[in-house]
């Protein structure tokens, strides 16, 4: 593994959200493949750890075709959530901190206990304990939101703010609902995508495995607590300002409002 292109590659990914600027297309990027793009990402999220920014969950990106096709990829992938992404419920976030935001309405997993990906006989579905409406908002640290899927990766998947509504306990009624529910999201009070929880990997009782096999692979640890973001149910959409709101059909909504305008 080429090192110095791993840690180049985080830094210059910290910079761009740090100063809100995005990478230009033509700028001089390492040239990744998938295992150095997630040393990358965990090049990146570390330093964020060591500043006492820790970690609170993983995320699954690319889960639904929709979300495939918007961004011209074609595999699922998996990013890190820290403590700073999280905005309450009813919360505020401000834009002028953000590049190009986008909203993906979501559904979050709560993981109860910690669960080794190294041993065979673990199960990550049984140790989800609950499940919230989420809305995940994020924002390409690359110029027009473009990128293939090492540079994503390496971008901690465009992760940027999460919002989590009330947990509902997770039983075999609630599993088999989540199987098609319908899920909405309204920005300033208009519905702009539609979909359903079958959209998520067409079930989203086929979170757990996936994420399981992907945090063997990578070595990503499953801790109780955690928070699982299970991938949009439908294309991400723009959001410059307003009232943001996400309904999943049974389980309920979650909300923040975008305050202030581009700083572009
Ligand atoms: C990458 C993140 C994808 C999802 O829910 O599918 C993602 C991107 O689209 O920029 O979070
Ligand atoms: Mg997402």
């Amino acid at each position: 593994m080429r090192t110095p292109d791993v840690q180049r590659m985080a830094r210059l990914l910290e910079d761009a959200a740090l100063t809100r600027t995005p990478l230009s297309r033509d700028a001089a990027l390492p040239d990744l493949g998938l295992a150095e793009a997630y040393a990358a990402q965990r090049a990146l999220v570390g330093a964020r750890e060591s500043a006492g920014d820790p970690r609170v969950g993983v995320k699954l990106g690319f889960t639904s075709r929709a979300k495939m096709r918007q961004m011209g990829v074609d595999d699922v992938i998996v990013g890190l959530l820290t403590a700073c992404m999280r905005v309450p419920d009813g919360g505020r976030i401000a834009r002028g901190q953000l590049i190009h935001p986008r909203v993906e309405p979501e559904i979050a997993f709560r993981l109860a206990r910690d669960v080794d990906p190294a041993d065979p006989r673990s199960d990550l579905t049984s140790a989800f304990d609950a499940v919230a409406p989420a809305i995940e908002v994020i924002d390409s640290r690359y110029s027009g939101f473009a990128f293939d899927l090492p540079r994503v990766v390496a971008d901690n998947t465009s992760a940027a703010a999460i919002v989590i509504g009330h947990w509902a306990a997770l039983d075999t009624d609630l599993w088999t609902h989540l199987a098609n529910a319908a899920v909405t999201l309204s920005v300033a009070g208009r519905p702009v995508a539609f979909g359903s929880t079958a959209n998520i990997l067409g079930d989203p009782r086929r979170v757990g495995p996936a994420l399981l096999g992907m945090a063997a692979e990578h070595g990503i640890a499953m801790r109780g607590g955690d928070v699982v973001l299970a991938g949009a149910a439908t294309a991400a959409v723009a959001v410059e300002h307003g009232y943001v709101e996400a309904r999943v059909a049974g389980i309920g909504r979650v909300r923040f409002t975008m305050t202030g305008a581009a700083h572009e």
